[in-house]
């Protein structure tokens, strides 16, 4: 084999590769990544929409959550719930949380920055999200284990 042609055929099996693994991960589909962290064509992360406040929100099959606010976001400060459990349903707090919000509309008008969750002795993560204008609001959520990013998502609401 020539060497043109092993780098040819290198670049083949790379290819079906990552056509594979694009096919497995939908950037529609949530919280269904197999703890894959999907990046777009410019290599910029991807924040999968999250499903309602309340539902189940797998991370691949070891990890789900399920966010809340303390009380339906306002003008001012909301604290964003995030309760991480284990495949079996055991509330666990194993992974580190960042959030960063925003106004989609007017992007880094209100930046937060991306801020650690805290977590209170019932192991659920907190996020103080200031809510500085009416209009639209999203909470860009990274999950990482052991400083890997291994999910993320966005929360959107409207105040
Ligand atoms: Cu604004």
């Amino acid at each position: 084999m020539t060497r043109a042609f092993e780098g040819l055929a290198v670049a083949l099996v790379l290819a079906v590769l990552v056509t594979g693994i694009a096919a497995a991960q939908p950037a529609s589909s949530c919280c269904n990544a197999p703890g894959l962290a999907p990046a777009g064509p410019q290599g910029e992360p991807v924040f999968q929409d999250l499903p309602k406040s309340g539902k189940k929100c797998w991370i691949g099959e070891v990890n789900y959550f399920i966010w809340e606010f303390d009380k339906t976001p306002k003008m001012g400060t909301s604290i964003l719930i995030i309760k991480l459990y284990d495949k079996d349903g055991k509330q666990v707090s194993d992974l580190a949380i960042t959030g960063s919000s925003d106004m989609p509309s007017m992007r880094g008008a209100h930046d937060s920055g991306e801020v650690a969750f805290k977590t209170n002795k019932a192991g659920s993560y907190l996020l103080p999200v200031n809510v500085v204008m009416p209009g639209d609001w999203e909470v860009r959520l990274t999950f990482s284990r052991n400083g890997i990013v291994i999910f993320r998502g966005r929360i959107t609401f409207d105040v």
